[in-house]
């Protein structure tokens, strides 16, 4: 296998964590998305979209996306458990990695792409020979939307060690990934929130956490 990679970006490292965990390693292929290396040749042709990260079988198979990714590497390795053990918490880990994906990694790149020069004609990413300008206004609604994915992460950590109860998981990295994205706005999780914090020391020390 080969894993298309850019150090640098958080939806990678969700994926590096995931495989960090399972005790996986697979031959990397660096990408500088800054440059644009993404977006053109010889990258198009792995992957149309320009996306990282992407995996790429033996047989010559590619698919991108984390969550396909991180699926396809759990059928191999199973174990550790990290997309939950029961139906009940398979079906959490769905829930809430997808929240975090939604309210913390799309809503940081809706902030952060929109206001960084570097992105200026590309405020989404991906797209490939075409031009996206920065919508400014974009910036205050993804900062929004962090703030009420906040409120909510501070709820639910006041009821449970980790996102989805005792076990960390899937959802446990994805929102890992988020909170040190939002640093890159200058965003931190709110001094108040202490349940939040408790829950960040602990998963970022774990040695996955450097993935
Ligand atoms: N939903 C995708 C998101 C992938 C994504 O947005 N990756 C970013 C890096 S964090 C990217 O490829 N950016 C390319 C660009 O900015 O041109 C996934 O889960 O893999």
């Amino acid at each position: 296998m080969k894993f298309y990679d850019c150090k640098m970006a958080p939806n990678p490292r969700r994926a590096r964590i995931f495989l960090a965990e399972k005790g996986v390693t697979i031959p990397t292929v660096q990408l500088n998305i800054l440059e644009g290396e993404n977006l053109r040749e010889p990258y198009l042709s792995v992957n149309s979209r320009g996306l990282l990260p992407t995996l790429e079988l033996d047989d010559g198979t590619r698919f991108d996306e984390v969550m396909a990714i991180c699926r396809y590497i759990d059928e191999l390795y199973p174990m550790p458990k990290l997309l939950g053990r029961t139906p009940i918490e398979r079906a959490r880990v769905e829930s809430y990695q997808r929240k975090a994906e939604f309210e913390g990694m799309i809503a940081g790149s809706e902030a952060f792409r929109n206001q960084h020069a570097n992105f200026a004609e590309r405020s989404i990413p991906g797209a490939p020979r075409q031009s996206v300008p920065a919508i400014p206004d974009l910036v205050a609604r993804g900062r929004q939307t962090i703030d009420r994915f906040h409120a909510w992460l501070e709820a639910l950590l006041s009821q449970s060690e980790y996102l989805c109860g005792d076990a960390f998981t899937m959802a446990d990295i994805t929102t890992l990934c988020a909170v040190d994205f939002h640093k890159w706005i200058e965003v931190s999780i709110p001094a108040t929130n202490t349940n939040t914090l408790r829950w960040y020391q602990a998963v970022a020390a774990r040695p996955s956490a450097q993935a």
